[in-house]
Formats: C-alpha cells, structure tokens, sequence
C-alpha cells in the first residue's frame, strides 16, 4: 500500500501520548501473574481459528498477529441480513388439526410432509450474523522473513491480546483491547522507542463505501438482504489514529502515519439497529459520539478503565487443578498434545477461557452470545450463526451463575422478553393460542416461528426452556424484584401450553404435539411426534416454576390452580424394555436409526434440570445412565459440553474427565481454543466450563455435593469465587481426593445439607458471614 500524505492532522486527533506502551506492558504484566490466563503461540495465526478473540459485547475482534500485515477481522453484534420481518404462515391455523391427527394415528411422514407445507415459517429461513469487515495494518519497513523472537499472547486476565516480534535490531509491539467501558477497538504499536511507518485501512465483504471524514476513517454500508428480506440496515465503522511524533493523514484509502514513534488506533463501528421492530438509529452519529469520547482519554486511561471493569468480573474466580509441568509450552502444542496426556493446567485454562469469552460476547446491555459468540468471519455462516434454542443458546448460559458471573446473564434476559412479544403473535396467529411460543431457533429480529424444516422445527418447547432458564438465573440468587421482572414471561409461556396440549389416545395424559425430540429421528422416518421426554420434562419444570413464583409473589392464584392441574396430567418419564429413559411416548429408542445421535435431550431432566437425581430418583438416574451409555461419548462439540455435565451429575468423575478430554482434543478444540463443533460453535466453550463447575461442586435446592466427580487426575487442586442456588459462595481446596477446606457464604441467613461422598453435614450460615469448613468434618460421619 502506498502510503498517503493528504489531510495530514495536526492536534486533535493525533494529540501526543503520555507513555500508553509502558502502561499496556505493565497491565500484560500484572495479569501474566494470575494462573491459568494465557493463550500463547510461536507464530501467526494461518487460518481464523487460531486468530485469537477479543470483544466487549457490541464488537468482537479476531487477532491473527501477522509480522508485516496485521489482519484484525471485526464484527458488530447487530449487523445481522435483512431486516424486521414477520414469518406467520396463514395456513398453519388451518392445517393444524390435521397434522395432529395424523401424529395421533402414527401417520409421521405424512404429518411431516403436510406440516412442512402448511406449518412453517415463511420464509422458511431465518436471517444470518454478518461479518463487518477487516482492520489491516501495513507495516512497510518490516523484512517479513528476518523477524524473529516472535511471540503472540492472549492474557484473559487483562483482556489484551499481544503480538510481538524482533525485526532488524527493533521490537514490534502491537497491543489489542475491546474496551468494555468506553465502546472501541483500541490497537497500540511500537517499535521499541524507533520511529517507524504505518499504513492502515478496512475492507468488507459487504457493499460498503470507504471515505475521510473529520480526520477519522469511516467505512459505511447497508447490510445484505436474504431470503427475500430487505436489508435494512445501515452500519459504519469509523477508525481514527493518534501518535506519539509522526504525521497522520487520512484519505479515502486509509490512514497512513509516517515516523511515529507510536501509534494507536480506536475504532467504533455501530448499526441503525434499536431493537427487533427499529432499525431507525444512526450509526454516523453512534460512531462519532462513542470515537470522540474514547479520544478524549489517554491511552493509559482506556486502559486502566477497561481492565477495572473486565477484572471486577474476571477475578471473581480462580481455579487450580495441577499442574502437568506443560503450561509453559504454547497452547496449540498443548491441544495437540493433550489426548494422549491429558493436561489438568489446560483444562483449567478452558474454563477460564470459558468465562472471559462470556464477559467478551455477552457483557450487561449486550446481545447476547449467538452460536459464535459474537466471533464470525462470513456473510453465510453456518446454521446462520443464530440462536439455536433447542440446546445451543441455553448452554451458551449454564456457566453464567456458577462460574460467577450473573451480569452476563442480563442479554439473554432481554433477548427471551422480545422473543415473547414476537412469540405471543405466533401463538395467536399459528397455534390459535395464549401466551407465546418459540421454536428451535431465532435471530436478532426474534423470529419466533418454526424454521428450517419441518422435522427440527416443529418444535414448541424452545420458548419454554428459555423461560425455566430465567428461573434458574433468579434461583442462584432469589431476588424478588428480577422475579416481578421475568414472572410474566414465565405465566405467559405456561398459558400457551394450557391451550395447546393435546389428550393422548388411549391415556388422557397431556402431550405435546406436534413436536419431536430435538432433531433425533424415530424409526418410523420422521422427527415429527407426541409428547417426547424432554418435552414432557421442560413443561413439568415450567409449571413448577410459575407457580412457585406465584405464590411467592402472591399472583393469580385461581391460573396457579389451573397450571398445576395442567402439570398433574403430563406424561411422565418412562424406562424402556433395555433399561434406558425413553426418549418418546413409546419404546422406540432401540430401533432408532440414530443410536447415538449428538443430542441427548431425554436427559434434560438430568441436566440442566433437576427432576432426575441420583438420591431423589435413583431408578430414573439409573435409566438416564443406560440411555447415556448408550448414546456413546462421541459427539459435537457441544455434544461432549452436555455430555460432561451429565456424567458429572451421575458423579462419575473418571468419565466425565474422559468426555472432557475428547473436547480438549484437536477434534473437538481449534488453536485458538474456540469449541470445534465442527466447525466453530461456542456452545461447547461454555458447556465445557460449566461441566467443570459441575465436577467440582452441585447444588440442588438445599443441597450443596463437594467433589461429586473428582477425578483421580486432578487429586489436588482449588477452585474459589464460585456460586451455588440460593445465593451461596463457594471456596474450596481439596488434597489427594479429598476436601481440605469448604467456605461457605450466604448472602442471607440459610440452612444447607453439605455432602461430600455419602458423608453429610446440616450446617447453617449466617447471613454474609463466611463458614469455613475443614475437611476431616466433611469426610467422616
Ligand atoms: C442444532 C444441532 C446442530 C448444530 C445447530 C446449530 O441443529 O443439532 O448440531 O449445533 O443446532
């Protein structure tokens, strides 16, 4: 790239710099100290999955440390195609019965082929997450090829990715950062005190227009439409740059400095996105305001903000598992090396990659993470880098309160109160129905219709396990004013079902239908079915939720009623000829043409649910055993996430640390540590590091089980700042197998059942007030 003089900047925005370089390395630093915190390499990143990530929520960010060219690929979390659009088909109301009636009569594959004409969405497809484009930084004095010392980093403590390298006599330094509190990129450059030329610019696969504007680089465009859906966005990134000594000149090629003796570059990009029904902002002017406020901060205070703020959440938690003496190698060595040599250090580090890649993608007033994060590289990413909420969204979540970060869990909030407004139209228009509906998956408009295909579509329970969802986040810290908040989302998603549950021929029970078991095929050749497990599972919580917040909160005791007789007349669980829990109404799970399928969602009242217990139901937990041997531990990504935290709750730690493995494989993990589905998917980060919790440490109502699934590989470890349901803080170490110490802290005054093996304890907490407990109490009766 040639380098430009025009517009050369004079105060402003190339305003002189109090030692920002010498900040950033003191932050790197500091937090190099913290264990389990850093994601290293020997060379670039070649391919995207070895880029490393970084984000605030509204931007995400992937550093692939190039020596001469510095790729950053960029996105903004609602540059999604298209448009705010309705996908209520007409005929669906109509066709309804008829569907039924054929599942009814075990007519599958013509139910399948009439709801794929009359109950679908249309359009049948929902819209995709959008890549924004690339920040390239050119560096036109640097001899690629005589760099050496090369070394990129990823510090999840200080939230700064680092690139650095030696080249003819001078270190290259470039450090990154999303700022979580002032909204931009922040991208600092060196060469050690040396004086050096910089070209920058952005490209995009998506129509965009590159201009000057006020000193600043601004790249605008419109987004894409798909699938018959105007794009009706506007988005823009705007790129300023400040130096210490130097010139800068922006044209409409980019930016260009020349002899700087730093450089650093802020970037703000944004959309006309206001919510699922307004596309009305303006991103010129969102740019402008978030760039020109992150201008008026040094360096050093960009900094320091952003890192108070990251750390606040990420110092809550530590984790130590022990050590394989690895943890010095870089981390791709240790992916690959981990299978046969299973590393408890890399282990630790996933879990630690798990919640910064949280408070990266989903940070309060976010939306939240989709199937990606907020990390994606394509205009037609795979399974549209969605929300899929027949498993992969809500995993994305199961980290939230356990690993401690509960702030995390407010953009899922929000997202699931707008799917209920766009949900209470289809249930109305599709279903004939109250309350509101979701299906498998949606997007950033909140389509809540049946998408896809019929056979993974058809699915009514999604809305429903979004909702038992929020009860949860609210059980891990019963505040009664976020209670008030979620309650009517949780009644209304409870009414749909009063209304559209269907008697079951013969029994009288109350069943679903149409639906199927998450994407898993029966043996009469279709998904399409009445009634199966999960379903069943998910509406027993659902109503037991609601009404227990009802009474709570005093509400609508006469609908209470109402739901609890709903409630009674489910279908219940049901263990099949081979000893196995029965995915649907009849034993079919032997002949299935899928025995191991990836999901397992007939052991959703194992986990994330709680119907299923060893000592509650130790009948039930035998048969969801069968069916998970059965299953097989080979799966997805996230397969191997859910799979994990199963075996964790049927406490055998050996293998759970086996499925744990497979997932820290090269198979199952990138370079980079993103979860290999493959390809890339989040979900498998966030399962795997809730898994690990759940080796560690369970609660169930007033229950707390230490080390229910410790495995021999890690016989000495700790894991402190973790949270357990009913506002209870946990701290605990353990030595050859068993616990040393258990600090309990409740916010308010409780009492618990501690049990660690078959020993327990009753021990009551005072309210802020830590107990500690030593192990010998724990570990003899
Ligand atoms: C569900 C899963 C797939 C994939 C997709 C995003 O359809 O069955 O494996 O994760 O979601």
């Amino acid at each position: 790239m040639k380098l430009r003089r025009r517009e050369l900047l004079s105060g402003g925005l190339a305003a002189t710099v109090a030692h920002p370089a010498a900040a950033l390395a003191q932050g790197a630093r500091a937090a190099e100290a913290v264990p389990n915190s850093l994601l290293w390499y020997s060379n670039p990143a070649r391919i995207w999955e070895e880029a490393l990530p970084l984000g605030n929520g509204r931007l995400g960010a992937m550093v692939f440390g190039g020596i001469k060219r510095e790729r950053i690929q960029l996105n903004e979390e609602t540059l999604w195609s298209g448009g705010p659009y309705r996908a209520v088909n007409p005929r669906a109301l109509a066709a309804l019965p008829r569907v039924r009636q054929l599942i009814f009569e075990g007519k599958y594959r013509e139910a399948e082929a009439l709801a794929a004409k009359d109950l679908q969405s249309e359009p049948m497809r929902q819209m995709s997450y959008q890549a924004l484009g690339d920040l390239l930084i050119d560096l036109p004095g640097i001899n690629e090829t005589s760099a050496t010392d090369y070394r990129r980093s990823l510090d999840l403590d200080a939230a700064v990715a680092t690139t650095r390298f030696t080249s003819e006599g001078k270190t290259v330094t470039r450090e990154a950062f999303a700022s979580l509190t002032d909204g931009v990129l922040v991208i600092h450059l060196s060469a050690g005190g040396a004086p050096f030329d910089v070209a920058v610019t952005l490209t995009s696969g998506q129509r965009v227009s590159l201009a000057a504007d006020s000193g600043a680089l601004v790249m605008a465009g419109w987004n894409n439409e798909d699938r018959g859906i105007a794009g009706q966005l506007r988005f823009e990134a705007r790129l300023a740059a400040r130096a210490d000594g130097g010139e800068i000149a922006v044209d409409n090629g980019g930016v260009t400095a020349l002899g700087a003796r730093s450089l650093t570059l802020l970037l703000a990009a944004a959309t006309s996105h206001r919510g699922p029904n307004d596309v009305t902002a303006d991103p010129a002017e969102r740019t402008r305001t978030v760039l020109s406020a992150a201008l008026a901060r040094s360096d050093s205070d960009l900094l320091a903000r952003h890192q108070a703020a990251h750390r606040k959440l990420f110092r809550r938690v530590s984790i130590d598992l022990g050590s394989s003496g690895r943890g010095d190698r870089p981390t791709d060595q240790r992916v690959r090396r981990n299978p046969g040599n299973p590393d408890p250090a890399l282990a630790a580090l996933y879990f630690q990659y798990g919640r910064y890649l949280l408070i990266a993608s989903s940070p309060p007033g976010a939306q939240p993470a989709n199937l990606q994060g907020k990390w994606n590289d394509s205009n037609q990413p795979p399974w549209g880098s969605k929300y899929t909420i027949n498993i992969n969204a809500e995993m994305n979540y199961w980290p939230a309160d356990s690993a401690n970060l509960p702030e995390c869990f407010e953009p899922f909030v929000r997202m699931v109160e707008e799917l209920a407004a766009s949900g209470a139209e289809t249930a109305r228009k599709m279903y004939g129905a109250r309350g509101w509906v979701a299906h498998h998956n949606t997007d950033l408009w909140r389509n809540s219709g049946p998408a896809d295909h019929a056979r993974t579509g058809i699915w009514p329970c999604g809305g429903a396990w979004l909702a038992c969802q929020l009860w949860d986040h609210w059980d891990y810290h019963r505040d009664d004013a976020y209670l008030r908040r979620i309650y009517p989302v949780l009644r209304d998603a409870a009414l749909f079902f009063v209304d559209t549950l269907q008697s079951e021929p013969g029994t009288g029970l109350l069943v679903t239908n149409p639906s199927n078991s998450p994407e898993n095929e029966h043996p009469h050749g279709s998904t399409l079915c009445a009634g199966p497990a999960m379903d069943s599972q998910i509406l027993r919580d659902l109503f037991d939720r609601i009404c227990d917040a009802a009474r709570r909160l005093g509400r609508d005791s006469q609908l209470a009623a109402q739901f609890a007789a709903t409630r009674r007349r489910l279908a219940p669980d049901q263990i099949g000829a081979a000893g196995q829990l029965q995915e649907w109404r009849a034993d079919w799970d032997g002949a299935a043409p899928d025995p191991h399928h990836r999901h397992v969602s007939h052991l959703y009242a194992l986990y994330p649910g709680q119907q299923i217990d060893i000592d509650a139901t130790p009948a039930l937990a035998a048969a969801a055993k069968r069916s998970l041997d059965t299953r097989g531990d080979d799966a997805t990504g996230w397969g191997l996430g859910w799979r994990l935290n199963l075996w964790a709750r049927l406490r055998d730690g050996e293998r759970a640390n086996a499925i744990l493995t497979r997932l820290l494989s090269p198979e199952r993990t990138y370079p980079n540590l993103f979860d290999a589905h493959p390809p890339f998917q989040i979900d498998g980060n966030f399962g795997g590091a809730a898994g690990i919790i759940e080796m560690l440490a369970q609660s169930r109502e007033e229950r707390i089980l230490l080390l229910p699934a410790l495995p021999r590989a890690w016989p000495t470890g700790a894991i402190r700042g973790i949270r357990l349901r009913g506002g209870i803080g946990l701290d605990l170490s353990w030595r050859e197998g068993v616990v040393e110490t258990a600090t309990l802290t409740a916010a308010t005054a409780t009492r618990r059942t501690v049990a660690v093996g078959s020993v327990t304890r009753e021990v009551r907490l005072r309210g802020g007030r830590p107990l500690k407990l030593a192990g010998a109490a724990l570990t003899s009766a």
